[in-house]
This record gives C-alpha cells, sequence and structure tokens, in this order.
C-alpha cells in the first residue's frame, strides 16, 4: 500500500472534532470547540445602520442621534425590513443547513466519534442578526485587511447568539454562505444541524475585487440554466465576476434583437439561442447572489459566426492549412476597414450595452489573437502590419466611445495592448492569459489588469482531442509536445495547479494596486453542459480560494480535506463536480 500512501497528501487528521471546513479560508478565524445546534425555524433580524434607515436618526441634533442610536441596542435592536436580496440569501444559506444537510461521512477516520450527541441538552441558535454598518474601521483596526465593501463579520456565541455584520448586501450575502458551511446535519436525522467549534469570530474581507470565472458559452451550447448552476457554486466559494464569452468565431448564441439575422443564422440551432430575458434571468440569478455578470463580444477576431448573416463583413473564407493564418478554424475577422462594420458595431452594441449595464459597469470587447494574416488573406493583400494597427485602433476607439456613452469600462485581451500598442482609454482593465510576465508589461503601462495564465488558470487544456480538419487522420497532439497545435496549453491543470498559481510574484506594492483581480477560464472547444461541471469544479474553486485570501499558500493536507469537503456540499446541490481526493487518502491517517 506504500505506493498509494505516497500519492496521498492528506497524512494527520488530529483535531478532527474542533476544525472548521470553510472554502475559502476566511482572513481571520478564531474559535472554540464548544458544541451549538440550530433550529429549522431560524428567524432572520435585521437591522440597518447605513445611510437610508439611520437619517431617522439624523434628522435631529447629535445627542438625539446618539439617545437613538443608544435606544436602538438597548431594545435589542429595532427591526427593519430587510432588502429582497438578504432574504433571499438567507432562505437559501437555510436550505443549504436542514434541505441539504451534510453528513461529513468519509472526511474523518472510523474510529473517532466526532458527532455530538443530539439528545443532551443544547444550545440552539433560533435567531441570526444582519446588521448593515460602516465596516472599515473595524477592518482596519482589528487586522491588516484592506477595505472592502464585501468585507464581512461573523460571530456565534457558546450560547447560540448569532450575528453578521456587513456594509454592503453583498457582504452580508458572503457571510450567510460562510454561515451556512459551518454546520454539519446530525447522520441519525438530517433536518438537526450543529457545528462544534463556537465561539466563532470570523473578520472576512476579499484580497481582490474581481474574482471572476470566464464562461464560454459560444464553443459548444450552454443553456441558462446551466449557467445559473455556475453561480450557485460560484456563490458558495464567494467569486463575484461571471464573464461570459457569449460569442465566437463557430457560434453567436446571443439574440440581439437590432440585429435578429446574428442569431437566428449564428447560432448551431433555433434551440440554441439566449433570448434577452434569459440574459436578465441569469443577470438576476447572479445579483441575487452577489455576482457580476457581464457579456464578451469578442472583437475584431474570433467573428466568423457573424459571417452567417452578413458575410460581407468578414475578411475570409476558410483556406487550407488553417494553422498558417488563423488561431483555430474557421478564420474569419470583421473587415475593418469596411464602413459598413462601422455601423454594424453600433447597432449591436447600442443594442447590447445598454442591456449588459443592468447588472454590471463592466463591458468586454475582446481583441485577442487578431491574426495579420487573415487581412493578407482577402481583398485588399496590401494591408500591412501598420496599416491594420490603424484600422483596429480605429474601430477600438469608435466601441470606446459607445461603451463610454453607456457607463461602461471597456475591459480587452492583453494584445491590443502588448502587440498592437493601441492607446486605450485609461480606465480600460487589461486581461493578460499568454504569461504572467504580461502582468507586470501592462502595469509598467499603468493600466489596471486582470491575471490568469494559461499556464497555471486555463480549464480546457488537456483535452488534445478536437481534430484538425486538414489532417483529420492525425491523432492529435502529444500532450508534452510544443505549440503550433490547438491543445496548446496541455497538459491538463490539475486543483493543486490551479492553486499554486501566485499571480504577485515579484510585484511590487504600487504595482499590486492595480491589480484587480482574476479570472479562471473555461474555454468550451470540448466541453459541454453535461461536463461542464466537472471541468469548472472543484478546480475554479481553487482559484477563488487564491482570489479571496491573494494566493501563496502552499497546499497542505487542510487545503485538500477543506476543498473536500467543500465538494461534497456541491454534490448535494446537484453540481457535478470533480474529486479531490482518492477515498482511501480521506480516510486513512498516516
Ligand atoms: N478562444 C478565444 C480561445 C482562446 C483565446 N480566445 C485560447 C487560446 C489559447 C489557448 C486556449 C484558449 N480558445 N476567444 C485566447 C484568449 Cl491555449
Amino acid at each position: 500500500m506504500a505506493w498509494v500512501r505516497s500519492i496521498c497528501i492528506a497524512h494527520l487528521f488530529l483535531f478532527v472534532l474542533s476544525v472548521a471546513a470553510l472554502w475559502p479560508q476566511p482572513r481571520v478565524l478564531v474559535h472554540g470547540a464548544s458544541t451549538v445546534w440550530i433550529s429549522p425555524s431560524l428567524q432572520l433580524s435585521f437591522v440597518n445602520r447605513t445611510s437610508a434607515s439611520s437619517s431617522l436618526w439624523a434628522t435631529g441634533n447629535g445627542i438625539q442621534q446618539l439617545l437613538g442610536s443608544l435606544l436602538r441596542r438597548q431594545s435589542g435592536r429595532k427591526r427593519d425590513a430587510a432588502p429582497d436580496d438578504i432574504v433571499a440569501a438567507f432562505e437559501r444559506a437555510k436550505g443549504l443547513i436542514f434541505n441539504h444537510g451534510f453528513v461529513p461521512r468519509i472526511f474523518h477516520p472510523k474510529n473517532i466519534t466526532f458527532e455530538p450527541d443530539n439528545n443532551e441538552n443544547r444550545q440552539n441558535i433560533t435567531t441570526l442578526t444582519i446588521t448593515l454598518s460602516k465596516l472599515e474601521h473595524i477592518i482596519s483596526k482589528e487586522q491588516d485587511l484592506i477595505p472592502s465593501d464585501e468585507a464581512y463579520l461573523l460571530d456565534i456565541s457558546e450560547s447560540g447568539h448569532a450575528s453578521i455584520t456587513a456594509a454592503t448586501s453583498r457582504g452580508a450575502i458572503y457571510g450567510l454562505d460562510t454561515f451556512a458551511q459551518l454546520f454539519y446535519a446530525h447522520s441519525q436525522s438530517a433536518s438537526e444541524s450543529y457545528l462544534s467549534i463556537a465561539p466563532i469570530h470570523i473578520v472576512d474581507s476579499p484580497a481582490f475585487e474581481h474574482r471572476g470565472i470566464n464562461l464560454d458559452i459560444s464553443r459548444n451550447w450552454l443553456a441558462p440554466q446551466d449557467v445559473f448552476r455556475v453561480l450557485d457554486a460560484m456563490a458558495h466559494c464567494k467569486l463575484n465576476k461571471l464573464h461570459l464569452h457569449a460569442s465566437d468565431a463557430q457560434s453567436w448564441p446571443l439574440d440581439v434583437p437590432a440585429l435578429p439575422e446574428l442569431a437566428a443564422k449564428g447560432a448551431y440551432d433555433p434551440s440554441q439561442i439566449w433570448s434577452p430575458q434569459d440574459l436578465r434571468q441569469v443577470q438576476r440569478h447572479g445579483h441575487l447572489r452577489g455576482i457580476e455578470v457581464y457579456l464578451e463580444i469578442d472583437i475584431p477576431g474570433h467573428t466568423t459566426s457573424v459571417a452567417a448573416s452578413q458575410p460581407e463583413l468578414i475578411t475570409s473564407a476558410y483556406r487550407e492549412p488553417w494553422i498558417t493564418y488563423a488561431a483555430e478554424p474557421p478564420a474569419g475577422q470583421l473587415a475593418l476597414d469596411s464602413p459598413d462594420v462601422m455601423a454594424f458595431l453600433d447597432t449591436l452594441f447600442n443594442d447590447l450595452l445598454p442591456r449588459n449595464a443592468e447588472a454590471s459597469s463592466h463591458f468586454h470587447f475582446g481583441g485577442d489573437e487578431v491574426n495579420t494574416h487573415v487581412y493578407g488573406l482577402g481583398s485588399d493583400s496590401s494591408l500591412t502590419k501598420d496599416k491594420i494597427r490603424a484600422l483596429v485602433q480605429k474601430v477600438m476607439d469608435h466601441v470606446f466611445t459607445i461603451a463610454a456613452k453607456h457607463q461602461q469600462t471597456p475591459i480587452v485581451w492583453e494584445e491590443l495592448l502588448l502587440e498592437w500598442n493601441l492607446t486605450l482609454p485609461q480606465t480600460t482593465i487589461i486581461q493578460t492569459w499568454r504569461s504572467n510576465e504580461a502582468l507586470g508589461h501592462v502595469l509598467d503601462r499603468g493600466h489596471r489588469v486582470l491575471f490568469g495564465a494559461s499556464t497555471h488558470w486555463y480549464l480546457d487544456c488537456g483535452h488534445g482531442a478536437w481534430f484538425d480538419p486538414a489532417n483529420p487522420s492525425d491523432p492529435g497532439p502529444d500532450p508534452r509536445a510544443s505549440p503550433p497545435y490547438m491543445d496548446q496549453c496541455a497538459p491538463y491543470k490539475n486543483w493543486r495547479t490551479i492553486y499554486s498559481y501566485n499571480p504577485l510574484d515579484g510585484l511590487s506594492p504600487e504595482q499590486r494596486r492595480l491589480v484587480a483581480g482574476g479570472e479562471v477560464h473555461m474555454w468550451n472547444e470540448m466541453t459541454d453542459a453535461v461536463t461542464l461541471d466537472g471541468m469548472l469544479w472543484p478546480r475554479a474553486a481553487a482559484a477563488a480560494e487564491v482570489l479571496w485570501t491573494g494566493g501563496g499558500t502552499p497546499v497542505s493536507e487542510d487545503t485538500t480535506r477543506r476543498l473536500a469537503e467543500f465538494r461534497e456540499r456541491l454534490l448535494l446541490e446537484g453540481i457535478a463536480a470533480g474529486m479531490v481526493q482518492m477515498e482511501w487518502c480521506l480516510r486513512n491517517k498516516g
């Protein structure tokens, strides 16, 4: 058995009884070892000490204000009506605790009885108090944390007093998810739940404000219902941005009412189109979970699917061998010198941007893998790189003006800055992907930046299975071979690879401030609705912990155990997450 043991990370399960298994790990967690149960009729008590309701007290002079807040405290808190999103999050947390009660079946060695006796006298949590209140002073005084409107405090006493304090609904929503993760269901009675680490004091705040997944819905069809499941899982690991890569060369699944032919002809099938209502429902599902859903329309490359409805807008038809002029087949890009393209972009973005803006202040305009050879293959073979550059600049300037009109902060892929050397509005966020060095180059240019290098955070790598149409009998790339191959970033990145990515390595504190955060990438050439869950989870959760805590933490036995528990909680919700560790390792000591 020695060989099995040697490939296991899990070694010692000490302190099984008194350890919490939260994902992501809170920034500050202090706890004891007492058991507290939770009542299935748990009530929400909501207090608002921020602007709206405190204006009630702010009308009088200072003494009245002080009296007011004292009275409020003494009367055991004045109850306000909780906003819809907090009520919804509270109900979800109760559902997680009571409907999907999580019994820690395999995570502890069989010979340790860790479960409390459910017949003993109990301390019960009957009310959870959620307070909205300014938090910065508490956060920055108590801990060396970056102030954030996503911060929350969570306290549970040995006698069952439970409270969450946050500055915003989003903070409260994250606090509620942490709250739900604290409980285990009793194995004899799934509706009875407990925690065994009271008293608990948590001070939590994210290291990065942008913690995202880039989800491709173009190469293979993903339904809004599939994306709901992505959002549910994201909420549990405090990811807060879903970047929908909503168009690409192969299909155009997004209905744009101002351009009805785009999806009607560009989607794979009429049943594989997102209506405006579909998009709105996905945005709403995200909003209720503290997640901003934003769109990418990738231009000027990756646009061949536009040719299905408007062939005159696209430069090149398919030619052999594709590898000499395109990142992947079919090749084709916007005909940058055509006035029709400008008119098309006007109609497209004036339709999409206001709808995107309902849920997000960001819009992604793509800009990756623009290939000069494609232009050379078109009607005007005299287009040099310099001429193409001027045209790309002009087109991007045009769409940035539309973005400004709709108060959207543009995001673009790194090439527009690092390869094309475009002049971009200073507010533009640059998303890097080709290497981690790109991060430093972008920072040198003074732009805000997103990390997520393909060496560590590409979830699609390692399939090596989709074939080259020009060479159909090719068995596919050797995973150890180098480009040019479709599977350029092999091998597969397992969750430990994802977790060990330390994006800030080598950055100065000034540079660090311009790092907005990062995204893990789910390009879906070889992922559809059936395999999506297992491709995303638990690996995107590994990225989520890096984004929440700041990274640089080596994988330990504790990491493995916490992630294995997190995965078990996802399974209970019907999310088919992949494995973290084989059961033998989780069950055995040493
Ligand atoms: N699609 C789009 C892709 C990729 C990119 N953009 C990609 C490139 C290289 C690898 C994996 C994915 N499939 N639109 C690059 C940002 Cl190895």
